[in-house]
């Protein structure tokens, strides 16, 4: 296969943004030979002290670690992860009930956001045929030229060309500007009403504060929090709620306010002054939805993970998506001998449509979730998908099985649960045909006291509601 490996003979293709899938990006391009640079507009992270970003810790799971094996690093961050066999789930009461992911061998892993983008650049380095550059801010480029002009800290300025660019500049990307200015190209974002805000759970007598394996969950409609654990056996909570909400709180008192209506059994967890302090150390965060389509531009340039496709943290796919697109540019980099003029349509043919689904199954399951998610329904319903799988396991999967554990194409996965909804509302259907059937039948060979039987006219209404409000779901 390596028929020239000089690397004078090699193409030169340049990662914008040293983020977690830049990182990963650079080293598949370097696994190839490709002369590789990588640019990214912080310090690096692993001599920077403070690293201030976004969440601390994310859910890898399977298409994230396929990728990572990829390139030889999936036991060097397994090894550092958390499994997380199950949910627990918190309800208002204090009740934790624990559901599984699935068999003893699935679970998905919390990793550090920080040591994995560490990782990953160390990783890169080793490749000979790899240059970092950090604080290289990209300020703008030619999608004519290649021509790539970035800023550095002292004001300087540095000019760059190459035969690839590959956009990895997360979700306010500098190289999708230029994708805006062309024709064609579909673009649209949303943010969403929510922001986030993570407070940390400190170890008790050097101990996790909660059960370690599982990823802790307080489903309140409206309110949400997600607590992961961290190797230092502190927990990260993410409190969800309406930016509306994160501005009615103004003080320390209203914070524990707060906290006692809705979740009371983490206050000691976190601590009451620690809460206090947390909670106005930052404010709350925004998070956007954007799709886009085409992903490149000639055979120029690509875009990959956020700056292709930021989607809601509702589904813990972001990062996991865009690292299994590097898998897939990779695929097909193989499929068709690395001629980026016939690989960058490809990508893009294949890629967007799984994007772009689970771009859409976060947002629904955002909306899902404030609708009415509270901890009672969020146990129904997945007891009511394990029973169906466990039922019929060759018809039956759940969805997030699919998005999780699998490979399975995202957009292939939504019309699997689509025919599977279909199924078993059938199922339902002539289930309750029958029951009413039967049902009639012994009522008309023995007929009751009808007045002992009727629901009151104002009363049916009601029940009309109750009925319907989970049922509408169920479908
Ligand atoms: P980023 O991580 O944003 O990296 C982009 C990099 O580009 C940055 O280093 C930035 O400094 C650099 N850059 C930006 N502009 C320029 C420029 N002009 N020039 C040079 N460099 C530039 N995903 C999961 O899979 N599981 C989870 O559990 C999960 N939880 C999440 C929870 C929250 C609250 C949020 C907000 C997200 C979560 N995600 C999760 C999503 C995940 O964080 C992202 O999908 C992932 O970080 C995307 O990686 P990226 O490399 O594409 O972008
Ligand atoms: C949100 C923020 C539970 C990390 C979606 C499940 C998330 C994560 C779920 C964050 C939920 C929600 C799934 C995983 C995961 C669940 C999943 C969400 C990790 C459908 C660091 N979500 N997340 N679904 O099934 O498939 O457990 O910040 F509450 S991991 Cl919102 Cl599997």
């Amino acid at each position: 296969m390596e028929e020239t490996t000089g690397r004078s003979t090699k193409k030169k293709v340049v990662v914008v943004g040293g983020g977690l899938v830049g990182a990963l990006n650079a080293c598949f391009f370097a696994k190839r030979g490709f002369d590789v640079e990588v640019f990214e507009t912080r310090e690096d992270i692993r001599i920077a002290k403070v690293v201030k970003g976004r969440s601390i810790n994310l859910a890898l799971s399977h298409r994230g670690r396929q990728a990572l094996k990829h390139v030889g690093m999936e036991e060097k961050i397994v090894s550092k992860g958390i499994p997380m066999h199950a949910r627990m789930i918190h309800s208002l009461s204090g009740k934790q009930s624990p559901i599984p992911y699935g068999r003893k061998g699935q679970f998905i892993l919390s990793v550090d956001r920080a040591n994995l983008n560490k990782e990953l650049l160390t990783a890169a380095e080793i490749y000979p045929n790899t240059r970092l550059n950090f604080d290289h801010k990209l300020q703008d480029w030619s999608a004519e030229t290649g021509l790539m002009t970035f800023a550095r800290s002292d004001g300087s300025n540095e000019q760059i060309k190459a035969d690839l660019i590959v956009g990895c500049d997360g979700a306010f990307s500098a190289i999708r500007k230029q994708f805006l200015r062309r024709s064609r190209f579909n673009y649209s974002q949303t943010y969403i009403p929510h922001g986030y805000m993570e407070l940390t759970m400190p170890p008790i007598n050097g101990e996790f504060a909660m059960k370690p394996n599982y990823l802790h969950i307080w489903p309140r409609n409206t309110f949400m929090m997600i607590a992961l654990p961290n190797l230092d056996k502190t927990f990260t909570c993410t409190l969800f709620m309406p930016f509306e909400e994160f501005e009615k709180i103004t003080t320390g008192d209203e914070v524990i306010e707060f906290f006692q209506k809705y979740f009371p059994d983490t206050i000691p967890l976190i601590g009451v002054d620690a809460l206090k302090t947390d909670y106005f150390r930052l404010p709350a965060q925004a998070m956007v939805s954007i799709k886009c389509s085409p992903y490149h531009i000639g055979d120029k340039c690509v875009l990959m993970g956020d700056a292709a496709h930021a989607v809601v943290p509702f589904y813990g796919q972001g990062m996991n998506a865009g690292f299994e697109d590097c898998l897939v540019f990779e695929e097909i980099m193989d499929q068709l001998n690395e001629d980026f003029s016939t690989v960058l349509p490809e990508y893009t043919r294949v890629r967007v449509p799984d994007d772009h689904a689970i771009a859409d199954l976060a947002m629904y399951n955002y909306v899902e979730m404030r609708a009415h998610v509270n901890s009672k329904w969020f146990l129904f319903r997945k007891r009511v998908d394990n029973i169906l799988h466990f039922l019929m396991p060759k018809t039956i999967t759940p969805l997030y099985t699919m998005v999780t554990f699998t490979r399975t194409r995202y957009h292939e996965a939504v019309d699997s649960w689509h025919w599977q909804n279909k199924v078993v509302n059938r199922g339902l259907l002539l289930s309750a045909t029958g029951a009413v059937l039967g049902g009639s039948y012994l009522l008309i060979k023995n007929p009751p006291d009808i007045n002992k039987l009727m629901v009151p006219a104002e009363k049916m209404w009601d029940r009309l509601v109750a009925l319907w409000t989970p049922l509408r779901t169920l479908i």
